[in-house]
């Protein structure tokens, strides 16, 4: 059946780039509305994560329940599968309310997202019309990278990844529209400041793509881009990095504990890369 479903994806993929070649019959064995073929193989890719082994792997989870995240076929952004994650209230993970997917193997960002390091990152995020907003004062991160110690300190009983993220973002609202709000500190104690954030539209797929030096001095820098125009005023600058160790990236719900609300979000063509074409969705 899903080789069937791969040959028949394929044929919509072949009409689609040749405007159209073989008469009725094919036309109308295609879906009406195709889904666009899976990404070619592109150079530059750290990490590809488009779900479209139509499994989890390569991912690691901090989810409640078995069930908080699981790949679909609807709504896709590219390929066959997405990844749906839902956050219910008391879905308690690594401590907090949270539902969040992490690169499967550490030693990518260890090795690429450590200080001086320069990364970049894209994914398509999905928000359904649906989507309950958090109560008023509460916050909803839909992605953030947290600090993470280097291995030698990682073997202490009491290794310091305390502490609010060097970068997230958040789901807000501009306006009476949903947005992305993108927020960085510059040391474990700092207060955040705004890097950028621009609205965007529920029930479709927003495309994001975040470029960022990692850095323990104010040669750090991170700029965002939304649906291929700027989420902030060129590079930001500053420090990017709390100290020694790297950054990696967490996608998925995280809120205040307690928010009486159950949220769906997905997830598709994420990766980590060396630029802008290697990344983009
Ligand atoms: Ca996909």
């Amino acid at each position: 059946m899903r080789e069937s479903s791969i040959v028949r994806g394929t044929l919509a993929a072949l009409i689609l780039v040749t405007g159209g070649c073989g008469g009725g019959r094919q036309e109308e064995d295609a879906p009406q509305a195709a889904p666009q073929a899976a990404s070619a193989p592109r150079a530059g890719v750290w990490f590809n994560g488009d779900f479209e082994s139509g499994t989890l792997d390569g991912w690691a989870r901090d989810s409640a329940r078995r069930d908080s995240i699981v790949v679909v076929e609807e709504p896709v952004r590219r390929g066959r599968y997405a990844a749906r994650v839902n956050l219910e209230t008391g879905d308690v993970a690594a401590d907090k309310e949270r539902v969040e997917l992490k690169l499967g193997d550490r030693s990518l960002e260890r090795e690429r997202a450590g200080n001086g390091s320069e990364v970049w990152y894209g994914w398509s995020l999905f928000v359904p019309a649906d989507f309950e907003d958090p109560p008023e004062g509460t916050f909803q991160i839909v992605a953030q990278w947290h600090h993470r110690p280097p291995p030698a300190r990682r073997e202490g009983a009491s290794a310091p990844v305390s502490g609010a993220p060097p970068l997230t973002l958040y789901l807000a609202r501009r306006d009476g529209r949903p947005a992305l709000l993108l927020s960085g500190r510059r040391t474990r104690g700092a207060a955040p400041r705004t890097l950028g954030e621009a609205t965007f539209d529920k029930e479709a797929w927003t495309d994001v793509v975040f470029h960022v030096r990692w850095s323990t001095r104010d040669d750090g820098f991170v700029e965002g881009w939304m649906n291929g125009r700027p989420m902030t005023a060129g590079k930001q600058h500053g420090r990017t990095l709390y100290g020694p160790g790297s950054n990696y990236l967490r996608l998925g719900l995280y809120r205040n504990h307690g928010v009486p609300t159950a949220n769906d979000v997905y997830y598709d063509e994420v990766r980590l890369g060396d630029s802008l074409a290697a990344v983009s969705p």
